[in-house]
């Protein structure tokens, strides 16, 4: 990784967690954020909601603060997605949420909600278009790009839905102040690369916005990371990479095995948008886990929400992000400007670390005192646990002659006895070397 992206980078691999919002007319039907191309719908038809849009209940200033609540650095809002509708005002299309009964850019509004909180702020952009005549949405039925048989007889003229596509990324980065992230999505088969006129797109962004965080997904996709994870990566080939609603079993590396920045997108339930009938949440505890998993990995996580048509943050959601904020308060120390530890992975949970400082996240009741796996006795420091500060007690094993490479802890009295976990949920370890 070059020096240039690794100092660009930096405030975004020390934030570790973010939080994703997917919003658009697509919460009017409330089944998540492709059903007009799963619908097959055209555009025409899919302009009933744009007629409907009347989100009064859009106040950015509350998703930003809960999302600061949970323990989340910054925020990622969808400016366009695939269907072409534009949460700003763009100058170059009247589909835009200024033409709708909300009357106003809704964009601007959450950039300052965010800066207002001090939160890093980020636009997610959609190189797919969905809306706009030149963009190609029929050729293979297999392709879930290009299945909209409403479009058969399609004539279009790329070039024209470039100078647009391009159009608008200027607007966003010449017209918002200083954004810290831009979140483009997505390359697939050949469309990828120079198809979009990445490098001249590029070129702009940086002439406006030299510090701003790009994901790979100019090149890459969930499915490929692109060249970014190779020895030689390309001008467009971007900051990070964006494996989607799955943790890389090895973090993310180029080709010489350096770890190279990423980020784990991922849903609450099963969709990006708002999706009326999807109530298979993850528990709490588990998103706390993949959190970890991801900085255990050199990774961050950004968790999606999908406000509802009002503008709401499904009440689901709010449950988790509050819990998740309980943990955060009290174990964020583990996760901020944490990273993959030196030390294995141990088969009762994870480590992260920082410095000389181990974060032992254990998840499981140990068989008799808990074996810091790595980490002799001698090159012990000391021991607390995390939420509160309180010191752990040294513990040992039953038969310590047979491991004398391996420190103890005991959660109890005796040391070398069985104890629950003081909170089976969030028992983490400080281990100062
Ligand atoms: O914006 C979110 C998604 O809409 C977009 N990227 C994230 C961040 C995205 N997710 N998946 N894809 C793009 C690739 C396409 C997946 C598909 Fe399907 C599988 C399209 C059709 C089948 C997912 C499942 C969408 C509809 C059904």
């Amino acid at each position: 990784m070059n020096q240039e992206i690794r100092e660009r980078t930096k405030w975004f691999m020390d934030a570790r967690f973010g939080m994703f919002i997917h919003w658009g007319l697509y919460s009017i039907p409330a089944c998540g954020e492709w059903i007009m191309s799963q619908k097959e719908m055209t555009v025409e038809e899919y302009r009933t909601y744009f007629e409907q849009f009347d989100p009064v209940d859009y106040d950015p200033k509350k998703w930003v603060k809960l999302a600061k609540e949970a323990g989340m650095k910054y925020a990622v809002l969808t400016a366009k997605h695939h269907d072409g509708f534009c949460l700003f005002d763009s100058k170059l299309t009247d589909y835009k949420a200024t033409n709708t009964k909300a009357g106003r850019d809704l964009v601007r509004e959450f950039v300052d909600a965010c800066r207002e909180e001090d939160l890093r702020v980020g636009l997610y952009f959609s190189i797919i278009d969905w809306h706009h005549p030149d963009f190609p949405k029929f050729g293979d039925r297999q392709h879930p790009m290009r299945n909209n048989k409403a479009y058969e007889n399609e004539e279009i003229d790329f070039e024209r839905y470039l100078e647009y596509m391009h159009g608008q990324v200027k607007e966003l980065v010449t017209g918002y102040g200083k954004l810290d992230l831009l979140w483009f999505d997505f390359s697939y088969d050949d469309m990828t690369g120079e198809k979009w006129k990445a490098t001249e797109l590029i070129k702009m962004v940086r002439s406006y916005q030299p510090d701003v965080i790009i994901d790979n997904r100019l090149e890459g996709s969930g499915e490929s990371h692109g060249s970014i994870a190779t020895e030689h990566p390309l001008f467009y080939s971007g900051d990070f990479a964006s494996p989607e609603q799955i943790i890389p079993p090895k973090g993310v590396c180029d080709e010489k095995g350096e770890p190279i920045p990423w980020e784990l997108c991922t849903t609450m339930n099963n969709h990006w948008g708002y999706c009326k009938f999807d109530h298979q949440y993850k528990t709490p505890q588990m998103l706390v886990r993949k959190l970890v998993e991801c900085v255990s990995k050199d990774g961050n996580m950004i968790l999606n929400v999908g406000p509802d048509a009002k503008g709401n943050i499904p009440q689901e959601s709010i449950n988790i992000l509050t819990d998740l904020g309980k943990w955060m308060s009290k174990n964020k120390e583990s996760i901020y400007g944490c990273g993959i530890s030196k030390l294995e992975k141990p088969d009762w949970g994870r480590y992260t670390q920082k410095g000389n400082t181990i974060y032992a996240h254990v998840y499981e009741t140990p068989l008799g005192a808990l074996p810091l796996y790595g980490i002799a006795p001698d090159k012990l420091d000391k021991i607390t646990y995390l939420a509160d500060g309180s010191e752990v007690r040294r513990g040992e094993a039953w038969n310590t002659a047979l491991y004398p490479d391996i420190a103890f802890i005991s959660f109890g009295e005796d040391p070398v006895f069985t104890y629950p976990l003081p909170d089976e949920k969030d028992t983490v370890l400080k281990i100062e070397l």
